[in-house]
């Protein structure tokens, strides 16, 4: 089965991102790959009209990590939407597992309790290949998706005040 390009969308469908605001967090953890996502993210906010003072970019530890770092956004910043991103590489243990479903439930807590999109950035590979692939390898870039998604549920939620 041939696997998305992560990085490919249609151009005209993603709305002006002009006067938009954005929190990202970035796990630490594997570095290499959340960096390249994070590079991702930033440069296909700006790509879409975004401007340097309208994005925040925080660190977090880990991704087990990442829900708290974006509550902080919640709380304590005023961005429009926050974007989260990690990569979680299967190992010997269940600890995969375990941080997979605490990111899962925590993201998806966060985007109902604060009405506002939290975006689910993270890999869960199985390998580093697989990881290095989707983090501007020949399956695109993660962080472009998550973007791209950021700036999309922004704009319905604008078509509802509006
Ligand atoms: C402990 C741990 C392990 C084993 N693997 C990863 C991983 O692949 N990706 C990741 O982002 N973080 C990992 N961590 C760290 C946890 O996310 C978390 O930072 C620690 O358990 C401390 O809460």
């Amino acid at each position: 089965m041939a696997t998305k390009d992560l990085s490919a969308y249609d151009i005209n469908s993603v709305p002006s991102a002009e006067a938009m605001s954005f929190g990202i967090v970035v796990a630490e953890w594997n570095w290499e790959i959340t960096s390249a996502l994070a590079r991702g993210a930033i440069d296909t906010l700006k790509k879409h009209g975004a401007t340097d003072d309208n994005i925040s970019v925080k660190y977090v530890p880990g991704t087990f990590e990442l829900p708290l770092g974006g509550q902080y956004f919640a709380e304590l910043d005023n961005v429009d939407a926050v974007i989260l991103l990690g990569c979680v590489i299967q190992g010997e243990t269940r600890h995969f597992d375990y941080i997979c479903e605490g990111v899962t439930q925590g993201t998806k807590d966060l985007n109902l309790k604060y009405n506002k999109p939290f975006i689910f950035g993270v890999l869960t590979t199985n390998n580093e290949q697989q990881a290095r692939d989707r983090s501007g390898g020949k399956l695109g870039n993660k962080g472009d998706e998550a973007a791209v998604t950021a700036i999309k549920m922004l704009d319905l939620k604008n078509s509802f005040i509006k």
